[in-house]
C-alpha cells in the first residue's frame, strides 16, 4: 500500500494524478501546510526538505518500504514501480525526462513565484515580483504551447506520461497564476483532453484537504 503524504496544491495533485492513472491503490495523509504540519518530526523523517509531497510505499524495493520526497522523484519511482506513464526505449525516456526536468525546474517555481508576490502588500517589490515572474511564467506557456502544438501529449505519442502528469498540476491552477488558455490553444486543448480522462479526474477530485 502506498501513502501519500499531500495537500491541496499543485505539486500535491501531480501524485494523485499519476496514482490514479496507473491504477496504485493508496491512502491520503493530509499534510496541512497552511498549519505548519509539513515541519513535524515524523513527516520531516520522510520529507526533510519540508514540502508535499512524499510518500511511503510499504511494498517497496525487495519488498521492503520505501519513502520518496520530491515530487520528481515519486513520479520517476512510480513510473519505475509499474511500468507505467515513462517509454522503455531510451529516445523516448529521454523526452519524458527533458519535460519533466523543465516541469521540476521552471514550470512550477515560476508560476508559484507569482502566487507568492500576488500575495505582497501593493507597491514596487510586488509590481516587480509580478513583472519578472509574470513574464517568465507566460514564456514558460508559450514553450509548451509550441510543443503542444502538433502532438496529443508532451512527450509522448499514444499516451500521457509522468511529465504530461507533472505538467497539469500546475495548469490547474493557470487561473490563480493569472494565465489566460485562450492565448495558448493548443495548452488549452491538451489541458481539456487530460481532464476527459475519468483517472485525471479522480485524481484532481480525490480530497486532499
Ligand atoms: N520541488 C518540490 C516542491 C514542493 C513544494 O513546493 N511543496 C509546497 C506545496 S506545493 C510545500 O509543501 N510548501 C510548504 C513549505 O514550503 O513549507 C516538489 O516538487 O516536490
Amino acid at each position: 500500500m502506498i501513502t501519500l503524504y499531500t495537500y491541496n496544491t499543485p505539486n500535491g495533485r501531480k501524485i494523485s494524478v499519476a496514482l490514479e492513472e496507473m491504477g496504485l491503490p493508496y491512502e491520503v495523509k493530509v499534510i496541512d501546510i497552511t498549519k505548519g504540519e509539513q515541519f513535524a518530526p515524523d513527516f520531516l523523517a520522510i520529507a526533510p526538505n519540508n514540502k508535499i509531497p512524499a510518500i511511503i510505499d510499504t511494498d517497496g524495493p525487495d519488498g521492503q518500504p520505501i519513502s520518496v520526497f520530491e515530487s520528481g522523484a515519486i513520479l520517476l519511482y512510480l513510473a519505475a514501480k509499474t511500468g507505467k506513464g515513462l517509454p522503455a526505449e531510451p529516445r523516448g525516456r529521454t523526452a519524458v525526462h527533458e519535460w519533466l526536468m523543465w516541469q521540476m525546474a521552471g514550470f512550477g517555481p515560476m508560476p508559484g513565484q507569482v502566487h507568492v508576490f500576488l500575495g505582497q502588500p501593493e507597491g514596487p517589490a510586488r509590481d516587480f515580483g509580478l513583472e519578472r515572474y509574470g513574464k517568465e511564467t507566460r514564456r514558460l506557456y508559450g514553450v509548451l504551447d509550441k510543443q503542444l502544438s502538433d502532438r496529443a501529449f508532451v512527450a509522448t505519442e499514444d499516451a500521457p506520461s509522468i511529465a504530461d502528469y507533472a505538467i497539469i498540476g500546475w495548469v490547474w491552477r493557470h487561473e490563480r497564476h493569472r494565465v489566460d488558455l485562450a492565448d495558448f490553444p493548443a495548452v488549452a486543448a491538451w489541458y481539456a483532453r487530460m481532464m476527459a480522462r475519468p483517472a485525471v479526474a479522480r485524481g484532481f477530485s480525490v480530497a486532499l484537504a
